[in-house]
């Protein structure tokens, strides 16, 4: 293990130049990556960074673990083959909202289902950004791209909704830029057990410039954003008076000090719930009518596929006749084939 924390971040890099554009989100993406594997030591051969297609999936050539690049929209597809075949893996899934909505939605919502122990990273850019701009299962109604000359007439996904809607245990959301949040979400993701869904509002500087600058620009985020923190307080602004209650059953901005209200009225952040129904509200927070929900939404706990079906294994070696080849060739046990 490396004697500082500067030389365990560098023992993640790999020696393969970074060839995302200049001022590309993905850059401090990978930053805060590394950084959390040097926080939680990780030892390296003991990463595997798997990735479908696109500008985002390009990260496991910057990772000194081990890695595959694999084919469009199959990340999770390999990421669940890996994880099941060698569960003392920790499994990072890097991939985009074209390779993970689009293309492989279906791989996406089924290793959600099953509960797979995978930390899965979601660069969030609108966008097509490896293939030039076409627009993709998030982008905004009404977007105009080289693929919706006249805008798109469609409503995105969300994706903790579509998490959550997977029957979905953990989901987070970070910024790009905001590296220090990032390590943060990224080490409750590893250690949650389960699949762990990290949507990171990621800015292509090339063919979606600030598409989330309303909400992420310095100016605005403080109002505009709240980082929930398991056990606080859903509070947030620039003064720390704005706050979110429920009323029947749907969310409401309130400020404190308004019309009675005290912090006490507050609702009390609880990641840990198993039931979604907040936690779904929370998560399908937009501005201009809420503020964006940041930090670890939901982190609940639930059985997890690839320790189910090691413990399957073993009972059903405990029970079988056959304990070694021997035994194969010995018992006259046959199989028919039908
Ligand atoms: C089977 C197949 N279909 C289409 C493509 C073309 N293609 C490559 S990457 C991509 C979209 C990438 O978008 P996203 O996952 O959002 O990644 P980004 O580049 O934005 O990080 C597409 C459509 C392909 N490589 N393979
Ligand atoms: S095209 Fe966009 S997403 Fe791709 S590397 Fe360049 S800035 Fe990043
Ligand atoms: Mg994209």
């Amino acid at each position: 293990m490396a004697e500082n924390t500067k030389q365990a971040f560098l023992q993640y890099k790999s020696d393969q130049n970074v060839r995302w554009c200049p001022g590309c989100g993905d850059h401090a993406i990978l930053n805060a990556l590394q950084k959390t594997m040097a926080e939680l030591e990780v030892p390296n051969e003991d990463l595997a960074v798997i990735s479908g297609i696109g500008c985002s999936s390009r990260l496991p050539y910057y990772m000194n673990t081990y890695g595959f690049h694999t084919i469009h929209g199959r990340a999770s597809a390999m990421a669940s083959g890996v994880k099941v075949a060698n569960p003392k893996l920790q499994v990072w899934q890097i991939t985009g909202d074209g390779d993970a909505l689009a293309i492989g939605g279906n791989h996406f919502i089924h290793a959600i289902r099953r509960n797979i122990d995978l930390n899965v990273i979601l660069f969030n850019n609108q966008i097509y950004g490896l293939t030039k701009g076409q627009y993709s299962p998030t982008s905004k109604r009404g977007f105009i791209s080289k693929t919706s000359p006249f805008g798109t007439i469609e409503y995105p996904f969300r994706p903790g909704e579509l998490t959550i809607g997977a029957r979905g245990y953990f989901f987070a959301r970070t910024i790009d830029k905001e590296i220090k949040l990032s390590v943060h979400v990224m080490k409750a993701a590893a250690k949650h057990k389960g699949t762990s869904i990290v949507e990171v509002l990621q800015n292509c500087v090339i063919y979606n410039n600030n598409t989330h600058q309303e909400i992420t620009d310095k100016k605005y985020k403080d109002d505009r954003t709240i980082v929930l923190e398991h056990g606080k307080p859903m509070i947030f602004g620039k003064e720390r008076n704005k706050g979110l209650i429920l009323e029947g059953i749907t969310l409401k901005v309130v400020t404190i000090g308004e019309n009675g209200i005290t912090e006490k009225d507050i609702l009390v952040h609880d990641a840990h719930c198993e039931d979604p129904t907040i936690h779904l509200k929370l998560a399908d927070m937009e501005y201009p009518d809420f503020p964006v929900a940041l930090g670890v939404i939901r982190d609940a706990a639930a059985p997890v596929y690839d320790e189910c079906a090691q413990q399957q294994i073993e009972e059903i070696k405990e029970k079988s006749k056959i304990k070694s080849f021997h035994d194969l060739v010995t018992t006259g046990d046959v199989w028919e084939v039908k």
